[in-house]
């Protein structure tokens, strides 16, 4: 496997930012092993209410994440806080065929969506339950195998 990697992060923005700390904790992980292109989505000044100013709007943030994930290798996503655009995201990323990491925290006592649990299979669409603790010697393992 190549060792630098055009990464897509997923994670929840208007879905509700409680996690962001995790989420810089993978991004900085992810880092390590190539370019994030959505980094932003780790930003803790990030808020669900949008105060960070879109000045194109929600077309252009939708149009410029739907080609970068046509320009990445992989896609990692944080799925523990539900969110629709990060589901609409590995729904996309699925019909493009690309390589997939879900990451979920069970300790969150969430139950994942079926249809992101029942999406798995053994080769490109990978779901991995994880603590805090764990979820860098997971994100090595998945990018040290194949
Ligand atoms: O439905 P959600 O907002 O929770 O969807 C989150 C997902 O959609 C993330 O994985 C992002 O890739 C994508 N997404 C949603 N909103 C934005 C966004 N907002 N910018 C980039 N990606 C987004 C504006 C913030 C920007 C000014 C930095």
């Amino acid at each position: 496997m190549k060792m630098t990697f055009n990464i897509y992060f997923c994670g929840s923005i208007r879905g509700g930012r409680q996690d962001v700390e995790i989420y810089q904790k993978i991004v900085q992980k992810l880092q390590q092993y190539g370019k994030v292109l959505t980094e932003h989505v780790s930003c803790s000044g990030l808020s669900e209410k949008g105060e960070v100013a879109v000045p194109q709007g929600d077309k252009s943030i939708h149009d410029r994440d739907v080609a970068w994930l046509e320009e990445s290798d992989v896609i990692v996503a944080e799925v523990t806080q539900p969110s629709l655009g990060v589901g609409y995201e590995l729904g996309r990323a699925v019909a493009m065929n690309k390589k997939i990491l879900c990451l979920f925290c069970p300790s969150s006592g969430r139950v994942l969506s079926a249809m992101i649990r029942g999406a798995e299979n053994s080769t490109k669409f990978l779901v991995r339950d994880y603590t805090s603790e764990e979820v860098e010697g997971i994100i090595d393992e998945y990018f040290s195998s194949d």
